[in-house]
Parts: C-alpha cells; sequence; structure tokens
C-alpha cells in the first residue's frame, strides 16, 4: 500500500514544476541552520550541508539558461559514440583511444562564451569545450539550445583520477543520462555505488540502454524488462529507461527527445539542487527531534546552582558577619557611652574578612563584555573563606544538573554541546563569585535614625548623671574648705543632685537593656538583607557564566529545528 502512494507521490512529484522562490527559500534555510549551529555541533556533519549551500549558490548564479547533462557509464558502454552522435561529429575519442577519454569533454549548444563560466566552475578545460552552434543547422538544433552535454570518463576506470573525477562531476551536473549496454546492464557497482545513490534525483535521472542495435529483436524487451526491474530495484521508479544505438541519427532520437524536453522545461538545475536539499535535510533530519516544546532550563535547577553557588562563595559566612557586626556597630552607637571605648577595642566582625565597607564604586564605565559587566581592577581582595571540597563538588554537580536538565530531552550531540556551554566559563566562576560578594551593599553603613535618637537619650542622661556627680563632688568640696554649705534643690525625697546621678546612671543601664532585643531583630534582619543581596549577586553571576550560555544553545537548537522545518521538502 505504502508503495502504492509512494509511486503515486513520485509521479506527482515529478510533474510539479519546481518552484525556484521556494528553492531558494529552502537554501536561505539551510544556511540559517548552519548559522546558528556553528559551534555546537561537529563540522563533519556538516559538510554536505555547507557544500550543497556552496554548490547551488553558484549554480544558481551562473546560468538558469543552460542545463548541464553528463553522459556517464561504464567503459565501452558508448558514452563517446552517443556524444558524438547527438553533437553531429567526431570529437570526442571513441574507443580505440579510451586513454584519452580520461578527460571531460563539453558541448555546447548556443553561443560558447554564454557558457564559458559555467564549463569553468564545471571544470571543462576549454581545449575540451565544442559548440553546436544551432545557425549551422537551421532548425534542427533550436530545440537544444541551453543544452551543455558533457561526455565523462568512465567510472569503472582502473585510473582512480578518472572515478573520483566521474564522482566530482556527477555532484555538478544538473542531469544524469547513465548510459549502459546489453552485456553490462546489471552491473553491481553501477546499481549500488551509482544509482541506488541517486534515488533522491529521479526527477533529473535518465537510463539508457544503448547498443540496442546488437540485441536481437526478440531479446530487446527482456533485457529491457530486467533493467527496469534492476532500476526500481535501485528505488529509481518513474525514471525513464530509453533504448538507443549511437549508429544512426535514428537510434539517438528518443535521447534526443528526452533531452529536448530537459532544456524546453529548464527545470533539470531547480529539481537537481532540490534532490541535494533533499538529501541534505533527510542527513540533519536526526540532529533535531520533532515536538520538543519546553526549551528552557527549569527554574528549580537553576534555583539549586544558585544555592550551591551562594554555599561555595561564602554567603552564609559573610551573612552571620553581617548579623554580629550589625550587633556591634549597634551596641557600639547606643550603648552606653562610657562603656563604648571598651566595646571599640573588640574587632568589627565585617572588618575581619575585610568586608562592610562601602562598595566600590566603578571609576570607568564597564567594558562591554567585561566579567558580569563589573569592574575588575578596583575590588579588593576579602578573606571569606575559601571553599570547601564538598563545596566545590556541590558546585560542580549543580552546574551538571543544569546541563542534563536542559540537554535531557535533546537528540545527540547536543547534550554535549549544552554540557560544553554549562561548563564553558566554569573557570570564570570563583572570580566572578568572590567579585558578587565583595561588591554587595551588605547595608551596614547606614547609621538608622533611631540609633541616633538613643544615643542623643544615652548622652543626655550621662550628661545629667556627670551634672549631677560634679554638684555632689562640688558640695563635698565646700564643705570640706568649711565654707558656707550649698542648699541642694530636693526631688521628693532625694536632694537634686543624687536624683541626676543616680537617674542618669539608672536611665543609662535601663536604656541599654531595653534596646537589646530590638538589636538582635535589626541584626537578623540586616543579615537576611546582605543575604538577599549577596544571592542576587551571585544569581547574576550564575546567569551570566552557567544560564545563559545553556540558554544560548537550547536557543541554537530551537531555531535550528524551525530552520529545517523550513527547508523540508514536506511542509
Ligand atoms: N553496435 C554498436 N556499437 C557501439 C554503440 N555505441 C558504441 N559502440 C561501440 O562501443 C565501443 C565503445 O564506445 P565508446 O563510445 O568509446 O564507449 P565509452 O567508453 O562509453 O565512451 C566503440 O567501439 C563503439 O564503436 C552502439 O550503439 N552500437
Ligand atoms: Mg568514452
Amino acid at each position: 500500500m505504502t508503495d502504492i502512494l509512494g509511486r503515486v507521490r513520485d509521479t506527482f512529484r515529478s510533474d510539479q514544476r519546481a518552484d525556484p522562490d521556494r528553492l531558494v527559500e529552502r537554501l536561505h534555510a539551510i544556511n540559517r541552520f548552519l548559522g546558528v549551529v556553528d559551534g555546537h555541533l561537529p563540522d563533519e556533519r556538516l559538510v554536505a550541508a555547507h557544500t550543497l549551500i556552496e554548490r547551488a549558490g553558484t549554480r544558481l548564479a551562473l546560468s538558469r539558461d543552460h542545463t548541464v547533462v553528463a553522459l556517464a557509464g561504464a567503459t565501452g558502454s558508448g558514452k563517446s559514440s552517443l556524444f558524438n552522435s547527438l553533437a553531429r561529429f567526431e570529437m570526442s575519442p571513441v574507443g580505440v583511444r579510451r586513454p584519452t577519454t580520461g578527460v571531460t569533454h563539453a558541448c555546447v549548444w548556443g553561443p560558447l562564451h554564454d557558457a564559458t563560466r559555467l564549463l569553468d566552475w564545471v571544470g571543462v578545460l576549454p581545449r575540451h569545450r565544442f559548440v553546436r552552434e544551432s545557425a549551422l543547422d537551421g532548425a534542427d538544433e533550436a530545440a537544444l539550445h541551453g543544452l551543455v552535454l558533457l561526455d565523462l570518463p568512465d567510472f569503472d576506470s582502473v585510473e582512480w583520477s578518472h572515478r573520483s573525477e566521474v564522482d566530482r562531476l556527477l555532484g555538478l551536473v544538473d542531469l544524469v543520462v547513465w548510459v549502459v549496454d546489453p552485456q553490462k546492464y546489471a552491473d553491481r557497482v553501477l546499481h549500488r555505488s551509482y544509482l541506488r545513490e541517486f534515488h533522491r534525483h529521479r526527477d533529473v535521472t535518465v537510463v539508457v540502454l544503448n547498443q540496442a542495435d546488437r540485441l536481437a529483436p526478440d531479446d530487446l524487451p527482456r533485457v529491457l524488462t530486467d533493467l527496469r526491474r534492476l532500476v526500481d530495484a535501485d528505488q529509481l521508479s518513474g525514471v525513464p529507461v530509453l533504448t538507443t544505438s549511437a549508429l544512426t541519427d535514428a537510434g539517438t532520437a528518443p535521447l534526443r527527445a528526452q533531452l529536448e524536453q530537459a532544456v524546453a522545461q529548464r527545470q533539470a538545475a531547480l529539481r537537481r539542487l532540490s534532490g541535494d536539499a533533499d538529501a541534505v535535510v533527510d542527513g540533519l533530519a536526526g540532529l533535531v527531534a520533532p515536538g520538543r516544546a519546553d526549551d528552557d532550563v527549569d527554574r528549580p535547577t537553576i534555583r539549586r546552582l544558585i544555592d550551591a553557588l551562594a554555599a561555595a562563595a561564602g554567603v552564609p559566612a559573610v551573612a552571620e558577619a553581617t548579623e554580629q557586626a550589625y550587633r556591634h556597630r549597634a551596641v557600639a552607637a547606643t550603648g552606653w557611652p562610657l562603656a563604648r571605648g571598651l566595646r571599640r577595642l573588640r574587632p568589627d566582625p565585617l572588618r575581619r574578612l575585610h568586608l562592610g565597607e562601602a562598595p566600590v564604586a566603578p571609576e570607568r564605565a564597564p567594558e562591554p563584555g567585561g566579567l558580569l559587566g563589573i569592574e575588575r581592577a578596583p575590588v579588593a581582595a576579602t578573606s571569606v573563606p575559601e571553599p570547601t571540597a564538598a563545596q566545590r563538588s556541590a558546585v560542580g554537580l549543580a552546574v551538571r544538573a543544569v546541563a542534563d536538565r536542559a540537554g535531557a530531552t535533546l537528540p545527540d550531540p547536543w547534550p554535549a554541546a549544552v554540557t560544553a556551554a554549562a561548563r564553558s566559563r566554569l573557570a570564570d566562576l570563583p572570580d566572578a563569585l568572590d567579585r558578587a560578594v565583595a561588591t554587595t551593599d551588605l547595608g551596614v553603613q547606614r547609621r538608622p535614625v533611631w540609633w541616633r535618637l538613643v544615643n542623643a537619650v544615652q548622652w543626655l542622661v550621662t550628661v545629667a548623671a556627670a551634672i549631677g556627680l560634679g554638684w555632689l563632688v562640688l558640695g563635698y568640696a565646700v564643705r570640706a574648705l568649711g565654707l558656707p554649705e550649698l542648699e541642694y534643690p530636693m526631688v521628693g525625697v532625694a536632694p537634686l543632685p543624687t536624683a541626676l546621678l543616680l537617674g542618669g546612671l539608672l536611665c543609662g543601664a535601663l536604656l541599654s537593656l531595653l534596646v537589646k532585643p530590638v538589636i538582635r531583630w535589626a541584626a537578623r534582619r540586616a543579615r537576611w538583607r546582605a543575604e538577599g543581596r549577596m544571592h542576587d549577586a551571585v544569581a547574576e553571576a550564575a546567569r551570566g557564566l552557567v544560564v545563559t550560555p545553556v540558554r544560548e544553545v537550547l536557543r541554537a537548537y530551537a531555531e535550528a529545528r524551525s530552520a529545517l522545518g523550513v527547508a523540508s521538502a514536506r511542509r
């Protein structure tokens, strides 16, 4: 059933005219594919596509008015004889002078110079080019005007250079006429290595059973049927199989008619390239899987990566130090003024890490492409503890997880490309993390209003206590000197200086006590805030150095898939 459907489609396809715009669109899509996968896929898998783009571009630019037809076949099948017969003169050496058949001869129907650049590209030397000017033969040859017929070397030649010349030309020409003879038409090499390889070029393949005059009339249909069967087995069903004899003009008429048709349609070049595009697209199809929807790295995996990086960057340690530093600074700012000197003797927990100063502002605008846009030079080295081996391996695992998750549903070799991208900037990571922590504003520089208020009150009560003390000392001195005693004003039962002194001291102590839980609460908030900011900085580093390269590969994949969709013949 599928076979029948296949045949129907083939017939339909070969009836269809090749649309040059559609071909150009497909070639553009293949070119776009090559552009986006560049650097992500191994070059050796892209050779055929590159070759096609190069060849198709040149072929279409050179001449759309010419149809380049090659006569290909085994030694002695009659290529040169057919060539001479079609050109109606003797020029390509036949049979006996076989060694010279290693070079390709060309005959152009129409002005030679119009086809010069085409023949240069095909690689036929000027002394092997001939012209069949239609003016000479009148209307006879007009139907072939635009034909460039090539007499190829033998594909089964003992000379390696002849065989490679055949292979080269078979890749360039618009239409191939396979010439076989009654003795060797079933040759294995011909079918296996050549005809079968041309199954995507059914539209531009013709098979000719030459030397038909050598067959008894009864044998001809049998041989022809057998040849047809072999050609069908080569997946070339629908390809014309003609009989010719190079000895007479009448013998070559069927082939001449076929060529006239090809020249008139001017479709061979387009069909040839369409077939090449089919082959290239089929070859690339395995590189993109159909129906993949998500092309992003999933958020939980990124979160785990950021956590691992934050741990390795020492974010918890710095956050802890920030809390302590806040407490330290708050107590120093709001504590009993006379005890502050003692507090100052203790080192600031953040300064020990060489942190907590105002963040370094970039002096110059960040260079484009500089690491995360952060200025490199002026950042002071911190003394944040180095990551442990466990933290380092956690980072490694988290990076791997990002690559694994992102590449999980991609066909080979994309997962490898994703992994390579995820690891591509790993060397920059330690520096970037250091920088992320060092340049984060931990928010401990600010002196909150309430510190200043408490501080003012502390000073007020301390000054009150000092005044009280001074007053009392003055009273004692006056009494010791025998001067008239000072009259202290009374506050309730206590004299005012005593009330000032004791009240001042008590209020100071009480205030310190009351403020303590507030400081603890505010220190925890400062820790969370610092932790959040460092997390953001680390996240930026993670995105810039791990996630973005991975996303670029995923985007390249998605674009490659859509490009190949456009390039596909089945749209
Ligand atoms: N009887 C007969 N002999 C042919 C025909 N075509 C070619 N030959 C002979 O076959 C031999 C090989 O021909 P040639 O054109 O050199 O084959 P090539 O190697 O394919 O180029 C020559 O002796 C030709 O005369 C044909 O159609 N009928
Ligand atoms: Mg020959």
